[in-house]
């Protein structure tokens, strides 16, 4: 029989105020593309996709270089749209040298459990609304700075009212 497998991603999760200062955001957003909104709890930067993974990986991952990374302020200050996949984001127009450091970390530990990284290029984002029925042009909002001092394993579920994500690990950045 096949055991239980998740469907993991590591993702930088906001702390309480980033993630109402995101949210309200969103909300403009969603009157602006008629796009379908996220949940608050829901809004995180996916780091890396896993996809379905058998569950006993939770606890093999070994982060501890990505963890060596030192925190970093993460500036949101970009809102956007991929019309091919319509989606609205919120993005940082630049990657400090703390998040690609962490980045690099995650690619290597993936890889020496034999996990390919993400085919598409890393593109540091907050998914504000998805399937949107109106594109947003690339412009500069009043930034949202986030004091990034952690970054998380995620589980993603099915759930009634869409998909259900619960951090089901979590690691320190270094000071
Ligand atoms: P997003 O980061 O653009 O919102 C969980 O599904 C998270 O992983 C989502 O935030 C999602 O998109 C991101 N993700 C990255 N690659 C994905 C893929 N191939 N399939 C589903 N989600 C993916």
């Amino acid at each position: 029989m096949a055991g239980k497998t998740l469907r993991l991603f590591f993702a930088l999760w906001p702390d309480e105020a980033t993630r109402s200062a995101i949210a309200a955001l969103s909300q403009e957003v969603i009157v602006e593309t008629g796009g379908r909104g996220i949940a608050a709890e829901n809004m995180h930067v996916t780091l890396a996709f896993l996809g379905e993974q058998p569950a006993r990986l939770v606890t093999r991952i070994d982060a501890r270089s990505a963890a060596a990374a030192p925190r970093f302020e993460l500036t949101l200050d970009e809102l956007g749209c991929w019309a091919k996949s319509g989606i609205a984001w919120l993005g940082a127009s630049a990657i400090p040298a703390g998040l690609a450091k962490l980045e690099q970390g995650i690619v290597m530990a993936l890889a020496a459990l034999g996990l390919e990284g993400d085919e598409r290029p890393f593109a540091a984002h907050v998914t504000l609304a998805r399937r949107i029925a109106r594109p947003l042009r690339t412009r500069m909002v009043q930034p949202i700075v986030w004091s990034v001092d952690s970054f998380a394993l995620v589980s993603s579920e099915a759930a009634a009212t869409g998909r259900d994500y619960r951090v089901v690990r979590k690691w320190s950045l270094a000071h």
